[in-house]
């Protein structure tokens, strides 16, 4: 696979980088860390991002090669630009966001680099994706390090490093593999600090977030004998806190702490009224299976689904359905 992204490269010269709209430290990271290849390769990539990059992931771009798509001003004429188009750590041209009428719009070849667990990629000319690989960056890196020789460049280096952190939870998730880990020791050796890096990505919390979670888990429901930790946030808890929905990021999986939690779950209703439901589950519980009992869907261990309102009303057909699984999951009677 990564011979043919290789060859697809060389035939371009302008090649648009771009990732799935809310980009986070995965998508970018690959972005950047490839943009430092192609310009090893004497190619002219650029990146643009919609909408703009989350604050933890600025300091990665220190090249200032990050561009904030503008469909009205500076990327009218985007679509004439590239003579290819790179869709990096998705597989789903939709996922593009406000780019997507452009990239329909675009006469170059189109391609995406991912290693998500999907369907066939469609709407693409070219197709590179791994579902072995644990994160896009973990693609580049075996792409560029054996045709640039290490040590790479500092801040591609960084960039790589961020791409793992970010879709290992700093290397304790489950897709944490060996290879993960060599890849990162690797990086360690050539000058990337980790304690920087953590805390550059994961400790850039704002005082309304702590006010939320505070607020959530002070309340927080434990159904089922402790198995089932239920969070439920309110529009009006939103706004007594000042919070926005990135203050939620991570928030869903807090009741896994607990011991007996086996299914941690975030009911949160946004300023529309709209109502959101996220469930994880540690192992043994099919929260999927709940999930899909409201039209929605994921997988086994995360999922999430959007239901109608009112909020008590979701929460209690919520508690139901989840105590149910219980059952069934932990033959419990
Ligand atoms: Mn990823």
């Amino acid at each position: 696979m990564l011979d043919r992204l290789q060859t697809f490269l060389e035939q371009h010269t302008r090649i648009l980088l771009t990732t799935h709209e809310n980009p986070d430290g995965d998508g970018v990271g690959a972005c950047l860390g490839l943009a430092h290849y192609l310009r090893f390769l004497g190619k002219e990539p650029r990146i643009v991002v919609s909408p703009a990059l989350p604050g933890n992931l600025r300091w990665l771009d220190t090249e200032g090669w990050i561009e904030t798509f503008d469909a009205t001003g500076a990327h009218a004429e985007l679509a004439l630009w590239p003579e290819a188009w790179l869709l990096i750590d998705a597989s789903e041209p939709h996922r593009l966001g406000t780019m997507h009428s452009v990239f329909e719009a675009t006469k170059a070849p189109r391609a995406c680099l991912d290693h998500h667990l999907k369907e066939a990629p469609q709407g693409f000319e070219f197709e590179f994706t791994n579902p072995a690989a644990t994160a896009s960056g973990e693609l580049v890196y075996d792409l560029a390090a054996p045709r640039m020789g290490l040590p790479l460049p500092p801040s591609m280096a960084d960039a790589l490093y961020v791409s793992l952190i970010a879709d290992t939870g700093n290397f304790r998730f489950s897709n944490s593999t060996a290879k993960v880990h060599r890849m990162g020791a690797q990086l360690i050796e050539q000058g990337v600090l980790p304690a920087r890096a953590y805390q550059q990505i994961f400790l850039q919390d704002t005082p309304s977030k702590l006010k939320l979670w505070g607020r959530a888990l002070e309340r927080m429901k434990l159904l089922g004998d402790g198995a089932f930790g239920f969070l439920v946030i309110s529009a009006a808890d939103m706004q007594a806190c000042g919070a926005t929905h990135e203050d939620l990021d991570e928030l869903v999986q807090q009741p896994t702490r607990l011991a007996t939690v086996e299914v941690a779950g975030l009911l949160y209703e946004s300023s529309e009224g709209r109502i959101k439901l996220s469930l994880r589950s540690k192992e043994a519980v099919d929260v999927n299976a709940v999930c899909k009992t409201f039209g929605g869907g994921g997988h086994r261990l995360a999922s999430g689904a959007k239901l109608d309102g009112p909020l008590d009303v979701a929460q209690a057909q919520v508690e139901a359905a989840v105590l149910a699984q219980l059952e069934k999951d932990l033959s419990r009677v």
